[in-house]
């Protein structure tokens, strides 16, 4: 038989385990003095491929007003990736997030920006600036799906992403709609820019892995020695697997 002592005491000590835990993986953020930064660009290795036109089949006086090209891979004319994540791998102790909110609109029936940095647990306001009805659709594993419609008087919808994960999100009333929601415990973290570019400033003084991923060509690691005040150079190329 087992007592109510012994019931209790496995609660404390499970307690114990799964607390220790949480604070070994919980993000330290504060103050850093003499970071280093880490910038450099993520380039596609080989002929890029040029981006598909995607034909717009619905709301058309809203959604065609420009062009549709796909995003799934954006090369620049310098063969910079664009939408491309950079991020530092088990960072446990670093600055704080500049803002705990971020901002995704739907404008023009596409997702701006197309990849949505956001922190975890933090507030991330979804825009509606269409006027028409969207629907946003995440497709996660470690946070809680959502499948909402946004009608066109609804012109804001706050969610939270409590677990660091890389979300999927689309809309089924726009087929060709597609973006990611990136939540992360962190603040090392930065979207390439149309020149492929990218910064990850103050870093604390230290040896990091480093992870590149880009939806279509998939995760690369790379290890960087960051020294206090000093810029280190980190070019990325990845190609089709
Ligand atoms: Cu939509």
């Amino acid at each position: 038989m087992v007592t109510t002592r012994e019931i209790a005491t496995a609660v404390v000590t499970a307690s114990l385990i799964f607390g220790a835990a949480a604070l070994a993986q919980a993000y330290d953020g504060g103050e850093v003095k003499d970071g280093g930064t880490i910038s450099g660009t993520v380039k596609f290795a080989g002929a890029p491929p040029a981006r598909k036109t995607i034909e717009v089949t619905k709301d058309k006086e809203v959604c065609a007003k420009e062009k549709h090209l796909s995003f799934d891979l954006v090369v620049g004319p310098d063969k910079g990736i664009e939408n491309a994540v950079v991020r530092l791998v088990d960072v446990k102790k670093g600055k704080k997030w500049a803002s705990t909110k971020a901002e995704l609109d739907q404008k023009g029936c596409v997702y701006r920006p197309h990849v949505t940095v956001v922190p975890a647990g933090g507030e991330l306001n979804i825009l509606n600036s269409d006027g028409i009805l969207h629907n946003i659709h995440t497709y996660s594993k470690a946070n809680p799906s959502i499948n909402k419609a946004q009608p066109k008087f609804k012109k804001v919808l706050t969610e939270k992403f409590s677990k660091p994960e890389v979300i999927k999100v689309a809309c089924d009333a726009h087929a060709w709609m597609g973006g990611w929601i990136v939540a992360s415990e962190h603040p090392y973290i930065a979207v390439t820019d149309a020149k492929g570019a990218f910064s990850l400033k103050d870093v604390p003084a230290g040896t990091y892995k480093v992870e590149i991923w880009q939806e279509t060509l998939g995760k690369s690691e790379k290890t960087v020695t960051v020294k206090a005040k000093e810029e280190t150079k980190l070019n990325v190329e990845l190609a089709k697997k």
